[in-house]
């Protein structure tokens, strides 16, 4: 079996020491970060996610699945930054208020940090107040928005019209993700740009902020 399902194996059983030592492990063969994170670690979410899908685990095994996910993902954090350039920008990211789902968002967050971009996490259940107020008080060029929920997607709606109530909807750019999203929504609010998966939403994200140095 090669490391990487022994990496997607470990974190759907939750184990999330396990799934640390052996993403160390692959590291120190040299296996590259994004192949660790894509056939590893996201390849077992994957699995849990339509595992959970059909019934076939509950709320408790995904939760420990997300903590070894994230366990893995702190050790390549620092490398995919590694990879990356001087800072380009600076944007806050958030999952929307009523939505609790970070995994998603914090993908996004490292994948940007991974560009060279300077990322305010606002955590998750945040209100468009809190997006717009970040991105006045702390020059964000982008304010980011994830959201997993049907029923939480419409705050992003909400966002876009605080930052034009705030008058800062032409400095600031305004982009949205997350499994229920979709460009023909970005587009119905208003908002600048949809990318379905982390890795294009920070190359997207070091465009805008080009677009607008
Ligand atoms: Co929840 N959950 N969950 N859940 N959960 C989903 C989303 C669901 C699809 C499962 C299902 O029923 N099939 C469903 C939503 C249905 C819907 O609205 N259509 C659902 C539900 C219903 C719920 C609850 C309501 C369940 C309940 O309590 N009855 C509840 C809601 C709680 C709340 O938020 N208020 C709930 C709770 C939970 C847990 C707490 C158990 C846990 C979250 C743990 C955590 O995040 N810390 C959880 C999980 C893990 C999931 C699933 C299994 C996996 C989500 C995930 O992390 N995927 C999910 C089922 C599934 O997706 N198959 C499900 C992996 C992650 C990497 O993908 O977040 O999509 P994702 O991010 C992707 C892209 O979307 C994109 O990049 C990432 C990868 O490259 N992306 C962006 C994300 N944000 C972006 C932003 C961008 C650009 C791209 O630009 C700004």
């Amino acid at each position: 079996m090669s490391i990487l399902t022994d990496i997607s194996e470990n974190l759907q059983r939750g184990k999330a020491k396990v799934v640390k030592e052996l993403v160390q492990q692959a590291i120190d063969e040299g296996i590259p970060v994004k192949q660790i994170l894509d056939e590893g670690l996201l390849d077992g979410m994957n699995v849990i996610g339509e595992k959970f899908k059909n019934n076939e685990v509950f709320v408790p095994e995904v939760l420990v699945a997300a903590r070894a996910m994230n366990m893995g993902a702190t050790l390549l954090k620092p490398l995919l930054a590694e990879a990356g350039v001087e800072a380009t920008g600076k944007v806050c990211i958030g999952t929307v208020k009523g939505d609790l789902h970070d995994i998603g968002k914090n993908l996004v967050k490292m994948m940007m940090e991974g560009k060279g971009l300077e990322v305010v996490d606002l955590g998750t259940d945040v209100d468009p107040e809190t997006y717009v107020r970040t991105a006045k008080e702390q020059n964000c060029q982008i304010i980011c928005c994830s959201a997993l929920l049907t029923t939480t997607m419409g705050v992003m709606g909400e966002v876009v019209k605080k930052a034009e109530e705030e008058g800062i909807r032409d400095k600031v750019r305004i982009m949205v993700g997350g499994a229920p999203v979709t460009d023909a929504f970005c587009q119905q609010i208003g908002a600048d740009k949809y990318t379905p998966d982390a890795a294009s939403a920070a190359d997207a994200a070091v465009e805008l902020c080009k677009s607008l140095a």
